[in-house]
């Protein structure tokens, strides 16, 4: 009796469930560019990117990959690489420019954008907030004014009566801890402040919008599955017997994961880091009531997932401070591991990390669905005189935490997709257009784009629902 080879191929991969999604993920400010098209206005990183040293090269937001005109041929680009899902972000300042008024220009575009994608097939997943925050609501306080947590419930409003009826999925928030460390206490990332105490404020709010934001999407999007995407780390001591270390492990897990963890599985922040954050004033900005809000049921966690960290409680050999975006907690040292091998970022490539992230969450909180909302690498991506993009390296990274995602799932994880991040090369905030992340590689100057090695790769793997 003859093998079927398509039937053996699917018999020794590493297979993931039925229905499994597999999809790619771009932000608004990141990929549109067309900054100032149709009645947008700026937003905190249009404002932030002109500051001189800001972004590495003085790249601002535009072109970035010119995705509001050219979506249609990215739409397409997506249905031959037969992705299921594309997870976007809509811009506020596009949408109600100046946190004013409506703008149908603005939402006309996500109208578009949508109907393109679900003609093709391709499940439209949207997040209503990538750190896109209109410059005129950081002149009355940014995310640090508790305001501004009922302006982006407005804002969501005006979202999910044009769009909710036809998008698959909402997330809330996007990566709320670097809104607030990065941007409110870092200062690497828009609006550029430093002030630890405006970050913890601005933590509580965003979470205080997630929450509003939940209620307007479940009045006007009934079943549609709904959640809120963060970037966990896994977090180890350097040295498990140190109580210094095992102390700073606990610092960075609280304000890098249970910070936003806790409060939407848990109904509260945990008591550990409400004693931490108390000299930054995070119990004077939680007002009654706002802990139900932002406990608000969802129906998915999106887990952004790139590295994880070691840290000590003192200094080690090649460790370094805690940068300002980790606050109250400079004594705290980041441990790098040699031995793994470094993305273009400088990023340590740790898939074991993810499993240990899933694991987390799966173990210490209520089983709640689990996408995989991003994931990803940048790399040189050196194009070669045939025009071909051979990103063995990304392939290799793809691979391995495909793996330990599968590894996740055979520990009872409900993890439910994949989205690699990103579908397009595109504006990496601080790092500009230096960092290559795209699983399509985009000629800034022509605006040509060029499906790379991974893409293909990856494609295949979607096919599959699985890893030959
Ligand atoms: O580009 C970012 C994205 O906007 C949020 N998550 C991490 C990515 C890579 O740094």
């Amino acid at each position: 009796m003859s093998v079927q080879p398509d039937k053996l191929r699917a018999e020794t991969a590493l297979m993931f469930p039925p229905g499994f999604v597999w999809g790619a993920a771009t932000a608004a400010f990141q990929v549109e560019g067309a900054t100032t098209a149709d009645g947008r206005t700026d937003s905190v990183w249009d404002v932030f990117a002109r500051k001189p040293g800001a972004v590495v090269g003085g790249d601002t937001g535009d072109p970035a990959a010119d995705h509001y005109r050219r979506y249609g041929e990215d739409v397409d680009l997506m249905r031959r690489l037969g992705l299921g899902a594309y997870r976007f972000s809509l811009a506020w300042p596009r949408i109600r420019p100046d946190a004013g008024l409506p703008n149908p220009a603005g939402l006309a575009f996500y109208d578009r954008l949508v109907d393109r994608l679900l003609d093709a097939g391709i499940a439209p997943w949207a997040t209503l907030y990538h750190w896109d925050l209109p410059q005129a609501l950081e002149e009355k306080g940014g995310w640090a004014a508790r305001d501004t947590a009922f302006r982006f419930a407005e804002y969501a409003e005006t979202v999910l009566e044009r769009l909710g009826d036809r998008v698959a999925s909402w997330s809330t928030l996007n990566e709320p801890w670097c809104a607030a460390m990065l941007g409110y206490a870092g200062g690497i990332h828009a609006p550029g402040r430093r002030d630890p105490a405006a970050a913890v404020a601005a933590a509580h709010h965003l979470l205080l919008g997630h929450g509003l934001a939940m209620d307007v999407i479940r009045r006007h999007a009934g079943d549609t599955p709904a959640g809120i995407t963060l970037n966990l780390y896994p977090v180890a001591p350097h040295d498990p017997a140190s109580a210094a270390d095992v102390d700073a492990a606990r610092r960075v897990d609280g304000q890098q994961n249970r910070l936003f963890l806790d409060p939407v599985l848990r109904g509260g922040y945990p008591e550990d880091l409400v004693a931490d954050l108390a000299p930054f004033g995070l119990t004077d900005v939680v007002r009654e009531g706002d802990t139900t809000t932002i406990a608000a049921p969802i129906d998915w966690l999106g887990v952004n997932y790139y590295r994880d960290y070691t840290v000590a409680g003192t200094p080690v050999l090649g460790s370094k401070p805690a940068s300002p975006e980790w606050v109250g907690a400079a004594d705290v040292h980041f441990v790098p591991n040699e031995a793994a091998p470094l993305t273009a970022s400088g990023w340590e490539v740790q898939p074991a990390g993810l499993t240990a992230s899933l694991l987390q969450v799966h173990r210490d909180y209520r089983p709640v669905p689990l996408y995989i909302t991003e994931n990803g690498a940048a790399y040189p991506d050196d194009v070669t005189e045939n025009g071909d993009i051979v990103d063995t390296d990304r392939i290799a990274f793809l691979d391995s935490h495909l793996q330990a995602a599968h590894e996740a799932i055979e520990a009872g994880v409900d993890l439910r997709g994949y989205f690699y991040w990103s579908l397009l090369d595109n504006f990496e905030w601080a790092e500009g257009y230096a960092k290559r992340f795209g699983l399509i590689h985009v000629d800034y100057a022509t605006q040509r784009r060029t499906p790379k090695r991974s893409a293909f790769w990856y494609s295949r793997v979607a096919g599959l629902n699985g890893l030959s």
